[in-house]
């Protein structure tokens, strides 16, 4: 049976390679909630709601188990998603805020994620459990434009590109060495954050510790399983996506991944 990977967009796609390089015989349906992307500005409520329609359907249409391949969904949904769907693994993530404290020399990590994701508790609850017992200082960036511009293709742009200059000059300035990408959108920012600040950063994102988590999961419980084969299902427009997934995805297939932390 196919695992189920979903997102509100295309950003879990920098999951979802990880989950290919960790089971590369497993079969995946990845959905993408295009019609009600961004979650980042959404209410707590909302998001929970729309992460729930969207998981019963991986759920109702026979997934082994679900990787909530979104910070935002993770923050807000996954006690309720647990609670809903007793006995069907779900697998979540988190800022991968742990590794980042474990390796910065500095002192100082920044963390970019959605207005939501920052909001919620469980970021919260990362940095008292990682960061404060260790004196490092957490520097929260934000912006609701980086997730419509990775959607919109954009990621490498000279708009995007202006954007991260001026979300990310005070970390830099400041001395952060570690930036945790606590939106599985911002892998494909990577590119334009190495070129604006080249050797400021080391990138930690989630996906790879998630995959590794979901395939030791997956083998405790068994019914995963298949032949390498992927669906990608949408709420929004297939035919006005497609140009962007096949970009995106290419470059997920491509990009190595760069955590070791953050699962949910
Ligand atoms: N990809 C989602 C995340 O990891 O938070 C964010 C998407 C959004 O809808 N803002």
């Amino acid at each position: 049976r196919p695992l189920g990977v979903f997102d509100s967009g295309l950003g879990g796609l920098s999951v979802l390679a990880e989950l290919r390089r960790a089971m590369p015989e497993q079969d995946f349906v990845y959905l993408a909630d295009t019609a009600h992307l961004p979650y980042g500005e959404r209410s707590e409520e909302n998001i929970r709601a729309l992460t729930e329609a969207a998981v019963r359907h991986l759920y109702e249409i026979g997934c082994s188990g679900v990787v909530v391949a979104c910070n935002t969904a993770s923050a807000y949904g996954l006690s309720h998603l647990r609670a809903t769907f007793p006995d069907w693994p779900v697998v979540g993530l988190v800022p991968a805020i742990k590794p980042a404290t474990l390796h910065t020399r500095t002192g100082r990590i920044g963390v970019m994620a959605t207005p939501a994701t920052l909001r919620g508790s469980r970021l919260r609850e990362a940095v008292q459990e990682f960061a404060d017992p260790r004196g490092v200082q957490v520097m929260l960036v934000t912006s609701p434009r980086l997730v419509p511009l990775v959607e919109a293709g954009a990621a490498s742009s000279p708009a995007t590109r202006r954007l991260l200059r001026t979300l990310l000059t005070p970390l830099a300035q400041a001395g952060a060495d570690q930036l945790v990408l606590g939106c599985t959108h911002y892998p494909f920012l990577a590119g334009s954050i190495a070129a604006e600040f080249p050797g400021a950063f080391s990138l930690i994102d989630s996906g790879a510790a998630v995959a590794w988590q979901t395939r030791r999961l997956l083998q405790e419980r068994g019914g995963g399983g298949g032949s390498g084969q992927l669906e990608f299902l949408t709420t929004g427009e297939p035919e006005r996506l497609r140009p962007v997934l096949e970009r995106l995805w290419a470059q997920a297939q491509a990009g190595a991944g760069h955590t070791e932390g953050g699962v949910a």
